[in-house]
């Protein structure tokens, strides 16, 4: 293979030395009061700057990877904490380098402390996700899997837990590696037939070419649908809380939330400014609005809680329209359901309250007339909690697309970048496909090809730039 881009398939992974010769040193727990509280230390001054900062029976420099040691921090002749040192020596850390870290009480004070002693004894403070950008550089983990590290740290949900970590642990990796392997031998292949006109190796035929490459697209395009829940999952939806005033908006968004967070009274017009707060929705995370009662403004403060209340159903996901079962579909009822066209859920609420003998069905297909996107209609009691749980299920299948959680069988995709470069491959292959279809040259066919193996590389980054590198763990937090 003379072509020097099939050269630089295999480059060697980068390491930029210069950023590697320093000892680095952070916090590694959130600044708050906790049990314990984590600092962290990489590099290879990683034992030097432990045994001038910890005194145990035997200095850190002298024990086996992976030893716990008991011992005092101290800065100077200061005491700070007892606490326990954990060593794991290169490369058999998450880093690849020596690591220390130290395991102290979690007083925020404190660990500032522990971090400055670091930094007097030759640790200069890491950047935001450098210890796991040097995992990424020392060939620790791809890109991919380093990326998987601050979805599995921002998951607000049971399934994005479950898809980062199988990100972490090589998912996606696995199979673009698999994708990659089959289009370097395609290109190969064609490589093979350009310099070898004659007929000394055996010719790839125009069909099956194209239906290697159309098996590659459809590949990356399953890949490509599965962003969508990702998306959901790590994300959630807006979903806000409307209706006229008084039927309950503010004691669902409390009983929802399972906290005394809005304030409820029995005078129509209470809520003035918009709440949110988040939640688990039947496992999907919700950031849920409450909003002031729609109606004609009686004075300047509930006109502009309305006008709030607006702003708020503009930006959301699903619209909860709030009804009171005892008093169904007023003529404000109707018109606040006449307001914009969501996906939107109808609640009949205080259903304690309304006449056993009421025809539900009937009120159901009344107010559904008056929706374009109804998808459920639950009836209610905030007071009583009846209805609460189909409530929340009901929100959960109304904000997620039919089947929405089925993971299937591989990944499912958690990050932008990711999402982007996968759509350039899956784009480049259909039209590499169609190159080869349509009986365009080799040359051209391999064009489209190296585009669909680039951008695939750039997941795990290879081939990556620098400026690349940095926005993507600078977005880490400091510690991690
Ligand atoms: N019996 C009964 N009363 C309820 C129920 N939900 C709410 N209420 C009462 O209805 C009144 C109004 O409740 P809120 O939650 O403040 O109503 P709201 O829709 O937020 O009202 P505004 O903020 O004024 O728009 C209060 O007195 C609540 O205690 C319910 O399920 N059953
Ligand atoms: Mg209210």
């Amino acid at each position: 293979m003379t072509d020097p881009f099939f050269a630089s398939l295999n480059p060697e992974p980068r390491i930029l030395r210069a950023d590697l010769e320093d000892t680095i040193a952070a916090i590694a727990t959130p600044l708050g009061s906790g049990g314990l509280g984590v600092v962290r230390v990489s590099g290879p001054g990683a034992f030097s700057v432990g045994d001038k900062v910890f005194r145990s029976t035997t200095p850190l420099s002298e024990v086996p990877s992976h030893t716990l040691c008991r011992g005092i921090l101290r800065q100077g002749d200061e005491v700070l904490d007892d606490a326990v040192a954990a060593v794991f020596r290169a490369p058999r850390s998450y880093t690849g380098e020596d690591v220390v870290e130290f395991s102290c009480h979690g007083s925020p004070l404190l660990l500032r402390r522990v971090q400055a002693a670091c930094l007097q004894s030759g640790a200069r403070l890491a950047e935001p996700g450098e210890f796991t950008k040097r995992a990424f550089l020392n060939g620790k983990m791809d890109l991919a899997q380093a990326e998987a590290v601050a979805a599995l740290i921002a998951c607000r949900s049971e399934e994005s837990r479950r898809w980062a970590l199988d990100q972490l642990r090589g998912s996606l990796s696995a199979l673009l590696e698999s994708l990659r392997k089959r289009l370097l031998n395609l290109l190969a292949r064609l490589e093979a037939s350009l310099d070898f006109v004659d007929d000394e190796v055996p010719d790839l035929s125009r069909n099956e070419l194209s239906s290697a490459i159309g098996s590659l697209e459809k590949e990356t395009e399953s890949l490509l649908a599965t962003a969508p829940r990702g998306r959901l999952f790590r994300d959630g939806v807006r979903a806000v809380l409307a209706g006229r005033p008084n039927v309950g908006k503010s004691s669902l968004f409390n009983s929802l939330l399972d906290a005394d967070r809005a304030i409820v009274t029995e005078t129509a017009g209470t809520t003035r400014d918009t709440l949110e707060e988040s939640f688990l929705a039947d496992g999907l995370p919700v950031t849920l609005t409450d909003t002031a009662g729609l109606r004609e403004g009686r004075e300047p403060i509930e006109t502009e809680g309305i006008a709030r209340a607006r702003r708020a159903l503009i930006a959301s996901d699903v619209v909860v329209w709030v009804m009171d079962a005892s008093d169904p579909l007023t003529e404000e009822d109707r018109r606040a359901l006449a307001w914009g066209d969501k996906p939107a859920i109808i609640v009949f609420n205080k259903s304690d309250l309304a006449d056993p003998g009421i025809d539900r069905m009937a009120i159901e297909h009344r107010a559904r007339q008056s929706l374009s996107h109804p998808r459920g209609c639950v009836f209610v009691s905030a007071r009583t909690g009846e209805g609460m749980d189909g409530l929340r299920r009901a929100l959960a299948d109304t904000a997620s697309p039919a089947g929405g959680r089925e993971t299937g069988e591989g990944p499912t995709l958690l990050i932008e970048r990711h999402v982007a470069l996968l759509r350039e491959a899956a784009d480049a292959l259909a039209a590499a496909r169609q190159a080869s279809h349509s009986g365009e040259p080799d040359e051209c066919v391999a064009l489209d090809l190296r585009r669909a193996l680039d951008a695939l590389d750039r997941v795990t980054g290879r081939g990556v730039s620098d400026e690349v590198l940095d926005e993507i763990f600078s977005q880490f937090c400091i510690g991690k």
